[in-house]
């Protein structure tokens, strides 16, 4: 990397002759009304997902999504990290955000100390963080951005570009009980765990099917393993300092001997750590709006864990969710673990009884 990402905010010259339109331009605000509201539609989630160029997505995100899909123009230094929602997005945002400005900032007053990782990457595809316009065409370069697009939909300039693309990826089991309970904290109202099960069975969540989302990157990634690197959570969660290591390297800014030497990836472990980062005031009190919508930035720290889903999906659930995820990366090479090798763990049932040992 040439040069530290700093949350600038003063355009720079150079920078200002890409993305400069009107997001709307192309379709009146009619149209693309039309438009939306002819696409298959579920409910049941926070918001109407539309089935849109084959994957699941919020109807209020589809505007947006239409605009980066014409105009925006990734630049050859950018790091683009992507997620499935709940895959550990704000993890990875401030593991990035550390290794990339390490030499800018002390890890003793650094600002993953007093910013949510969502005010310090922005995601191209949400207009608001942190309560406030992501501006993220004045970033100084190389650009740190977020998305949870599929790689199908990211515009082609995406696939021709010498960006990097950091994909995350976690368990479907995980993400669905992360997902279920992050939706019912914003609002109570949603349903409840059995048809949001169904519905996630049926490829039905924000950015969905996971699978196909999985996969398209899964699959670019051995295609270009030096432009997308795939994790996943549960791989970073056991063995923190490779992934850090790896990662760095991946976006040419590696650790050197003498950083290894002094701990600075142990500091970037230590500073991302769930339990560093939820204590934080900012994020147990903080408050952010993210596509419009109010959030509480506690919501994005639950437990942190993996295999959380054992304390809400039955057995049932888990093994139906397995097989058919099993099936749809049958011959791909990606896989996670199966329900059936954690048969020593009790297995309890949130649907009958709250915390019923089955
Ligand atoms: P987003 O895609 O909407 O931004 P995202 O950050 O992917 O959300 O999801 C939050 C999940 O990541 C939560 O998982 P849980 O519900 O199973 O607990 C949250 O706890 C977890 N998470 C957030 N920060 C960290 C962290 N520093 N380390 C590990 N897990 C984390």
């Amino acid at each position: 990397m040439d040069s530290p990402l700093l949350l600038s905010s003063v355009p720079s010259g150079a920078q200002q002759d890409e993305e400069d339109h009107d997001p709307i331009k192309d379709l009146t605000v009619q149209e693309q009304s039309n438009l939306i509201s002819s696409l298959p539609k579920r409910e049941g989630w926070m918001r109407v997902l539309r089935r849109y160029q084959g994957f699941w997505i919020s109807d209020v995100a589809i505007p947006r999504l239409m605009a980066i899909q014409a105009h925006f123009k990734p630049r050859p230094t950018d790091v683009i990290l992507v997620t499935q929602p709940k895959a550990g997005t704000t993890w990875l945002k401030a593991l990035a955000f550390a290794i990339v400005n390490r030499s800018n900032y002390s890890f003793s007053q650094h600002p993953l100390l007093s910013r949510n990782p969502h005010e310090c990457v922005p995601f191209i595809d949400l207009p608001y963080v942190g309560g406030h316009a992501a501006d993220y065409k004045s970033l100084a370069q190389p650009r740190l951005l977020a998305t949870h697009i599929p790689y199908s939909l990211l515009p082609a300039s995406v696939a021709d570009s010498d960006c990097r693309l950091v994909y995350l990826c976690r368990d479907p089991k995980d993400v669905l009980v992360s997902l279920w309970h992050f939706m019912k904290a914003m609002k109570p109202e949603i349903m409840e765990l059995s048809p949001a099960f169904e519905m996630f069975c049926d490829g039905a969540t924000p950015y969905g099917p996971v699978w196909e989302h999985n996969l398209e990157y899964w699959r670019e990634s051995l295609r270009r393993p030096e432009k997308v690197l795939f994790l996943k959570y549960e791989e970073i969660v056991a063995e923190p300092m490779r992934s850090v290591k790896s990662l760095a390297e991946f976006m040419g800014c590696p650790f050197s001997e003498e950083e290894e030497r002094d701990g600075a990836v142990e500091e970037v472990v230590r500073l991302c750590s769930f339990e560093k980062l939820s204590s934080m005031e900012v994020n147990k009190r903080g408050v952010g709006l993210m596509g419009g919508v109010t959030i509480q930035q506690a919501n994005f720290f639950r437990k942190g864990k993996v295999g959380d889903w054992v304390n809400h999906l039955s057995r049932d659930m888990a093994e139906r969710l397995d097989r058919l995820v099993h099936e749809k990366l049958n011959g791909s090479g990606l896989t996670f673990q199966l329900t059936r090798a954690r048969t020593d763990t009790p297995l309890r049932c949130f649907l009958c009884s709250g915390s019923r040992e089955l």
